[in-house]
């Protein structure tokens, strides 16, 4: 590790913020799989375990209009020189283009993300068990642990010669047709037989995984393992990615994705100790846990050629009209990922927070996310860790952004509204407040917010509760939006936001059943981007307070579309996930392109 390396916590180095451009330097073929190696020079060399969001420049556009969003791999190896090596199998189109990528090819990546392996400190030599592609980090990690002997299963002789990738490692193929004919886990089995006192590192598809899992506790083995699951951005802002373990469900792009293997847990679903406890054994400094030391009055969001357009919504300052769509960024996860550059860089011009609830939520069962065309359907069920912890742990950690702090709310009667609301009215570090009457994943969400008359009876309830802005987010699937924005604005709403996600469904392809946990989802991304323009449109012309406008923003002539149909304010949601620092391009853009425009916004801003 070189010395101007950031580590926060063991197994974890810091990612620069936001998406960078590698180039392919060789691309390289063992059996089914490719080994791409890109230069890094603007990053630093990765731990162990941790893991990239890698695209290809020319995403998108493909059968199903897939691939949307990027894709995970672990590093295989960082060479000298800072480059970086991955291992891909060629599954659908994501990994399809990516197998593709040849030498002088640019390719988009994120990271290093997530905690990877920890070293051991136990005197126990170290065996690594990897399957198919999942060998990936048990390569890099042979080389910082100076060799451990390796056991790989594959399927069948074709990707066996992945194993030429570590050394002093035995085979299995399920088919028989190289190495043992059988399963890894037979090989694992043979060498604690042989010699016990070992840590097991471990990684593969979810079954061997589970295998490994409780054969090391039966045997009261420990055991690192590096677990996948579907994730959409890998910095911890779209809650896709969790898996159970004994605390909960825990987002593995941030948490793990290497999870511990306590002897004493019976099942996958209570497996892990995140690997974040060393984490959060390491953020206890106050520094390094605290946003609060870096707060800034100016971020640097929005500096361009361009003069930012400062953008007044209820008597709030924006610095420019470019904020987050709530539930899609999480600034306290992101800051354990990039560190102050964050902050430095803040790319909105306020932030919004993940929707909070009287009561904490676990949020709905994985699987979470599906990737639609040109989209992404979520199903995320509003986890949050309830109004109590909100206030005592994320409201000091927020209120230090450099940016207004807006607060999303939920309840699930009038009265929880109410509850929330008055929580937050004397809270001075609460710029604003919005009313979240339309997550399409709970029920009573959607049932609030699609009747003009429940949105007035609520406002009514709430609104004398406190002088904050309200802002009112409005749900697509109402009948009239246009009505029931009305009626939030004479019931005394501040302004509206619009449009949060469209109501959609996946079936698993395999089953025909549905894919997502919670059943239905919503839809977001460029695939919603036109339904939004038009809801914005018809609202604008019905109400006179402002319009905090989202849907499929990918770039400044969107955001600049929406303020034209009639927006104040405009909020990314979904291409966060692509490119974490994606808010600051596009305020640049919408700002060059405001300044050759002959649409002057003087006049056109709002005061509540
Ligand atoms: O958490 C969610 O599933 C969720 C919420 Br609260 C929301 O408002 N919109 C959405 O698409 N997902």
């Amino acid at each position: 590790m070189s010395a101007n390396q950031t580590v926060s916590a063991p197994g974890r180095v810091l990612a620069p913020f936001g998406r960078r451009v590698a180039r392919v330097q060789e691309r390289r073929v063992y059996g089914a799989y490719v080994v791409v190696r890109c230069a890094d020079p603007d990053g630093p060399r990765p731990q162990a375990g941790q893991f990239y969001m890698l695209a290809t420049t020319d995403w998108g556009g493909g059968e199903g209009e897939r691939p949307f969003l990027p894709r995970a791999f672990s590093v295989l190896r960082s060479p000298a020189g800072h480059g970086l090596e991955f291992l891909i199998e060629d599954v659908g189109p994501g990994t399809h283009r990516l197998c593709e990528l040849a030498a002088g090819e640019d390719l988009l990546l994120v990271g290093p993300l997530g905690a990877g392996f920890a070293v051991p400190r136990d005197g126990r030599r170290a065996l690594l068990v990897g399957g198919g592609v999942g060998i990936a980090p048990l390569a890099i990690w042979q080389d910082e642990l100076g060799g451990a002997p390796a056991l790989l299963g594959f399927r069948d002789a074709a990707r066996a010669e992945g194993a030429r990738l570590l050394a002093d490692a035995r085979v299995s193929t399920d088919d028989g047709s190289v190495g043992h004919h059988g399963l890894v886990t037979d090989l694992l089995c043979e060498e604690l037989d042989r010699d016990g006192h070992a840590t097991v590192y471990a990684c593969g598809p979810p079954a061997m995984l589970e295998s490994v899992r409780a054969l090391c506790q039966e045997r009261g083995t420990p055991a690192q393992l590096a677990l996948e699951s579907g994730m959409a951005c890998g910095f911890g802002a779209c809650f896709g990615c969790v898996v159970p373990t004994r605390i909960g469900y825990v987002r593995l792009c941030v948490d793990g994705p290497v999870l511990w293997s306590s002897p004493s847990a019976s099942s996958i679903a209570h497996l892990a100790e995140p690997n974040a406890r060393a984490v959060a054994g390491a953020a206890s400094s106050p520094k390094a846990n605290s946003i609060a030391h870096l707060a800034k009055p100016n971020a640097r969001a929005g500096a361009g050629s361009a003069k930012p357009m400062p953008v007044d919504l209820c008597g709030i300052e924006l610095a420019h009209p470019i904020i987050n769509a709530s539930g899609t960024f999480d600034a306290i996860a992101a800051r354990r990922v990039f560190g102050d550059a964050l902050i430095e860089s803040f790319p909105f011009a306020a932030f919004v927070s993940k929707t909070v609830t009287v009561a904490p939520r676990e949020g709905n069962p994985p699987p979470r996310l599906w990737e639609a065309p040109a989209g992404l359907i979520n199903s995320i069920g509003l986890p949050n860790k309830g109004l109590e912890r909100y206030l005592a742990e994320d409201l000091p950690q927020l209120a230090a952004l450099p940016v207004p702090l807006i607060v999303n709310v939920m309840g699930f009667t009038a009265q929880e509204v109410a509850e929330l609301v008055s929580a937050f009215s004397g809270r001075d570090e609460v710029a604003a407040l919005e009313l979240n009457v339309s997550c399409p994943n709970v029920e009573t969400g959607l049932v609030m917010g699609a009747d003009p008359d429940e949105i007035s009876a609520l406002l009514q309830r709430v609104r004398p509760l406190t002088d904050k802005p309200l802002i009112v987010k409005l749900t697509p699937n109402a009948n009239d939006v246009v009505a029931v924005a009305r009626a939030a604005q004479d019931a005394g709403a501040s302004a509206v936001s619009l449009i949060n996600t469209i109501r959609g469904m996946a079936l698993d392809p395999r089953t025909g059943r549905p894919w997502l946990g919670g059943t239905t989802g919503g839809v977001s991304g460029p695939a919603v981007r036109a339904v939004a323009l038009a809801q914005v449109h018809a609202v604008a012309a019905g109400i006179d307070i402002p319009i905090v406008a989202m849907g499929g923003v990918q770039r400044g002539v969107d955001a600049f579309d929406l303020i034209r149909a009639g927006a104040t304010v405009v909020a990314v949601g979904t291409e966060s996930f692509r490119d974490p620092a994606v808010g600051a391009r596009i305020s640049e853009e919408l700002a060059t392109l405001a300044a050759k425009s002959e649409v002057s916004r003087n006049g056109t801003t709002l005061n509540c």
